[in-house]
């Protein structure tokens, strides 16, 4: 075991794009292509007004509820981005914006935040982990994940997304050790938008940054503008090659803000200022790509307009889909548990059905 840490010392946060969109120099990471800029303002587009969307018909009555990744898109739009087909995302909760980006219908993606059912996608189809609402619990799954396909010889990378709260929980810890001692594909991803509901980063962490939690384990970490888009696809982009090439696991800790409160059962203004959230206006990933696109004259007017155009036929299918109310089948229950049902779980599920049974021949 060599003494030499410098390989795995999280470096300053990466940014490629200032805060008024001009370049920025960064170490090791170049900007992107263009053709990669535009695809991804045209995510961000589509996600904002999703995330607007989504938050709005929580207040109609049409979804439980939505932890909205306002202000946290880029982050979503990259993660889905660098990866390719045959690899694999573990989403949390707050993920159904890069869940999209792989492919999944938004109103499949919304079926358990409106109640209807565990999952609403086939999480094979478009190689996306269901949302972990338990905290941390989809990090050794996706760790399960690359480490088998390594053994098969298939290229596959598995991104596992967290946010800061969830780098405390032992299944954070768990994951990152087997991933490091087994070199297996993953990118632990972290958005750390400062806040676990009301827990700010202080009572979260002591340690200098959360990229240095990967240290103890003999993984690098790295850090990055999570407002800056440039700089996420190059890093996370860089992250993903790493792991596919068989250098191993990396943790990456993108620095953003959750603009909104943690849900709709949440008040923000018990725990935090209003001038905290007006500052993290000023960082936007939209309004900072946008003005940088502009700039570089790869960004019109009727681009830009389509890119609207698109983003509103996406909130007008999500409309429309979660305003249709489904039927449950609720003797699908215990369908998708196990391949082969326990015997506890065969004995559950014919006692619902017989109690289904019953109360159908009493209406
Ligand atoms: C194992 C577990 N413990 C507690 C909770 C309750 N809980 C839900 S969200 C949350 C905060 C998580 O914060 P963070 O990981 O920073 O993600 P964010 O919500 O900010 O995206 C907590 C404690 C949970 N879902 N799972």
């Amino acid at each position: 075991m060599t003494g030499d840490l410098h390989h795995l010392l999280p470096s300053e946060p990466v940014m490629l794009i200032d805060a008024h969109g001009r370049p920025a120099d960064a170490a090791g990471y170049s900007l992107p292509a263009d053709a990669d800029l535009l695809r991804a303002f045209d995510a961000l587009v589509t996600a904002r007004r999703f995330n607007d969307q989504a938050y709005a018909l929580v207040r109609q009555g049409r979804l439980a509820v939505y932890p909205s990744s306002h202000g946290q898109e880029a982050c979503q739009v990259a993660a889905a981005q660098v990866l390719a087909d045959g690899d694999w995302l573990f989403p949390t909760y707050r993920d159904t914006v890069a869940a999209m980006g792989r492919g999944v219908d938004p109103v499949e993606a919304l079926t358990l935040l409106k109640g209807d059912w565990h999952c609403g996608y086939d999480p094979n189809e478009h190689r996306v982990a269901p949302h972990a609402t338990p905290l941390a619990t989809q990090l050794p799954h996706a760790v399960g994940v690359a480490h088998a396909a390594r053994l098969r010889g298939e290229p596959t990378v598995a991104m596992a997304m967290c946010g800061d709260g969830g780098t405390s929980e032992g299944d954070f810890h768990e994951a990152l050790n087997f991933a490091a001692v087994f070199r297996a594909p993953v990118v632990f991803f972290v958005q750390n938008n400062e806040y676990a509901i009301s827990v700010p980063l202080a009572r979260q962490s002591a340690a200098p940054s959360l990229a240095h939690k990967g240290i103890g384990y003999g993984m690098p970490g790295r850090r990055v503008d999570g407002n800056d888009m440039a700089a996420l696809l190059a890093v996370l982009g860089d992250a993903v090659a790493r792991a596919r090439a068989g250098e191993g696991p990396q943790l990456v800790e993108a620095h953003t803000y959750r603009m909104q409160a943690h849900t709709n059962a949440d008040d923000a203004t018990r725990y935090r200022q209003d001038s905290d959230v007006a500052a993290w206006v000023e960082r936007d990933p939209i309004t900072r790509l946008e003005a940088h696109l502009r700039e570089r004259g790869l960004l019109s007017d009727a681009r830009r307009e389509e890119f609207a155009a698109r983003a509103e036929r996406v909130a007008e299918h999500v409309r429309d889909g979660l305003n249709r109310d489904v039927e449950p089948d609720h003797r699908q229950l215990f369908a998708h548990v196990y391949a082969t049902p326990t015997p506890q779980l065969a004995e559950q599920a014919a006692l619902v059905a017989d109690e289904l049974d019953r109360e159908g021949a009493q209406r």
